[in-house]
């Protein structure tokens, strides 16, 4: 992927780049303030208020939240973390500090998250034909905030060639080791992918599988990379990262997506995520 906003050496030799001062204060405020108001007026979604006290029952949870996932790409939609429902579907916890993310179009229905994905400094990374795949809200908790296991993101966002898909993480509050900041394995991102998550046939349960498994990293081997709030952090597709549990009293906000070099780039039908009638990956440029 060929960039010349970033410092792109320390981009292709690590796989990551931390930049300061992408948003403004303010901004990050702006896009908090606006999650704040989507949260209050979510739908809880039903099969999160589903009671399971049968097998079949908790079957039906399991292809509900296979099913609310896999059609998520065009959507705005609400991923919890554990145990923030009781067994009749109520929480247990504020409603504000219940969810892991959002996902997986506010980059094409939120007008200020849209803003911030297409502004002119993420345009000037100065791609050919660039396209966003896919966005993110994740909230990290206080707390309750889960870990994220080591993994490359073109497991799940894989193109033919590789190295096409970049991802930006934006921090929305100062991103820390205490609050649960992301750690890279710096130059991992040349040593192709080791798993990939594909779709199944159709009409069939679960509705996704995976080829190949992750590798057994070396913990020491993970490099931390804070973020001052309105921070980006460049993530290259294949580079392996993690963000361990936060167990502070601090959330981690972050707005986060994917832009993917569209130019000669074929995008696998069997990824997860697919453009559809109601949104074809929009083009960074618009
Ligand atoms: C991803 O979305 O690929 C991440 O690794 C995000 C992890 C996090 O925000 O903690």
């Amino acid at each position: 992927l060929f960039c010349t906003f970033p410092p792109s050496w320390q981009y292709m030799e690590d796989g990551y780049v931390v930049l300061d001062g992408l948003l403004t204060p303010q901004q990050c405020d702006e896009l908090r303030q606006r999650m704040s108001e989507i949260v209050d007026q979510m739908d809880v979604p039903a099969h999160c208020r589903t009671t399971f006290s049968t097998y079949h029952d908790e079957q039906l949870k399991t292809q509900g939240n296979a099913d609310y996932f896999i059609t998520s790409g065009d959507k705005i939609r609400f991923f919890f973390e554990k145990g923030v429902f009781d067994d009749k579907g109520e929480f247990i916890v504020p409603k504000q500090r219940s969810l892991n993310k959002v996902g997986h179009a506010l980059h094409a229905f939120e007008p200020l998250y849209k803003k911030v994905t297409h502004s002119p400094k993420v345009q000037k990374l100065g791609l050919a034909n660039p396209v966003i795949l896919q966005s993110m809200y994740i909230f990290k908790q206080p707390r309750i905030g889960g870990e994220v296991t080591p993994h490359q993101d073109a497991t799940f966002l894989y193109t033919e060639p590789l190295g096409r898909v970049m991802g930006l993480w934006i921090a929305l509050e100062d991103a820390t080791v205490n609050n649960g900041c992301l750690w890279f394995m710096p130059g991992s991102q040349n040593s192709g992918i080791s798993r990939r998550m594909v779709r199944t046939r159709q009409g069939t349960y679960p509705l996704t599988d995976f080829i190949g498994r992750e590798k057994a990293y070396d913990e020491e081997k993970f490099v931390a990379a804070p973020v001052k709030k309105g921070g980006v952090v460049l993530i290259h597709g294949e580079v392996v990262h993690r963000s361990a549990e936060n167990k502070s009293e601090d959330s981690r906000h972050v707005y986060t997506f994917h832009i993917m070099e569209g130019q000669d780039t074929h995008w696998s039908p069997d990824n997860w995520l697919q453009p559809t009638e109601e949104l074809p990956f929009p083009s960074l440029y618009t």
